[in-house]
């Protein structure tokens, strides 16, 4: 059988003009050209079967996001106009911690309460795009719900770095969480979230960190020299009835296939140890070598073995796609990931 793939044309649409690095302002990572890239490798399968997405399911929407925030999302470019702003929209104020709940009205305001950083602007087809995405997510996850052992949600914008009632690091749903409640919601009662992001998954974790029903292991660059930096430590592992549910596997800047993979086993031993049903995967290849923004060093053959011992968990799996700049390798990357977990 053929490994579905879900794509929506409207994803290229979101094309911000520029994200704060290192203290510049420098053209946006997250481009069209990278969903290209990889349509374009996957297209070229014989072994991939390009599928458009469900319309997106609203009820399944507010399981994982807070319905203020849904609101902010679908008004903030129309908002952004009516308060005189050119450009795209991206707060320039943001609340420190402990400052106590006022009444916003300005988007400005608005967005700065609902962001964490500087690389996540919304332009006037981002929510467009967004929308597209998160349906994508859940096509996937759908469609393993309804017996395919892999599918694949080419998302974009990417998710895993959104929470129930915040955006950041390119993502403003947050697709993973969206794929694990779609199985849920379809009868399954234990479901597992693995993020091979470089990036921890903020986001998912932390909608997910009282679940007893979710299990997420995230194996990522260390958070005290990379993005996101606040979360993805140790000592994370979950709260209240989610105490033990969560697992974070951080590793130092250089790591290689050889350092890589021993995470990988832990994760997936844990994640056997949950004994879920199905598998969300938050795939990012920006653990690759050449990635511009990271610092990993994985060539694009580890992707087939990462594939491949994931595959030896033996559970369906949708997969979604999270980060990955280095656009001149990322189809191939990922095609290579994709045939890794379908054993090919
Ligand atoms: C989905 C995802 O991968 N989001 C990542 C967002 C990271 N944004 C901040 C990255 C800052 C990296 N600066 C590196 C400068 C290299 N010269
Ligand atoms: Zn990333």
């Amino acid at each position: 059988m053929k490994i579905p793939v879900y794509w929506d044309e409207r994803q290229l649409l979101h094309d911000p003009q520029a994200e704060l690095s290192d203290g510049r302002l420098v053209p946006y990572a997250e481009s069209p050209a990278r969903a290209r890239a990889v349509l374009e490798v996957l297209t070229a399968s014989a072994r991939m079967e390009i599928r458009a997405p469900e319309p997106l399911d609203e009820a399944l929407l507010h399981r994982v996001h807070d319905a203020g925030y849904i609101a902010l999302l679908r008004g903030a470019w129309a908002d952004w106009l009516k308060e005189g702003c050119s450009g795209d929209a991206l707060a320039g104020c943001w609340p420190v911690r402990g400052r106590r709940d006022v009444k916003l009205t300005r988007v400005q305001a608005r967005l700065g309460a609902a962001c964490f950083d500087a690389g996540t602007p919304i332009t006037a087809h981002t929510l467009a795009a967004v929308e597209a995405a998160a349906a994508i997510g859940v096509s996937a996850a759908g469609a393993v719900a309804q017996g395919a052992g892999l599918a694949f949600g080419l998302c974009r914008p990417p998710g895993h770095h959104a929470g129930r009632d915040y955006m950041g690091g390119y993502c403003y749903l947050n697709n993973a969480a969206l794929a694990a409640e779609r199985l849920l919601a379809g009868g399954l009662q234990r479901v597992a979230v693995l993020d091979v992001d470089y990036h921890h998954g903020n986001g998912t974790q932390d909608v997910f960190y009282a679940r007893p029903d979710v299990f997420f292991a995230s194996i990522h660059s260390d958070p005290s020299t990379d993005f996101p930096y606040y979360w993805g430590r140790v000592d994370e592992t979950g709260a209240g009835p989610g105490l033990g549910t969560t697992l974070n596997l951080p590793l130092p800047r250089g790591t290689q296939w050889a350092g890589y993979a021993p995470a990988l086993e832990t994760a997936l031993r844990a994640i056997k140890g949950f004994a879920p049903q199905a598998l969300v995967i938050s795939y990012g290849a920006d653990t690759f070598e050449e990635d511009p923004i990271s610092r990993f060093e994985l060539k694009t053959s580890d992707y087939q073995r990462m594939g491949a011992a994931i595959a030896e968990l033996n559970l369906p799996m949708a997969v979604v796609m999270e980060g990955g700049y280095c656009i001149g390798a990322l189809g191939a990357n990922t095609l290579t990931f994709l045939e890794g977990l379908a054993q090919l």
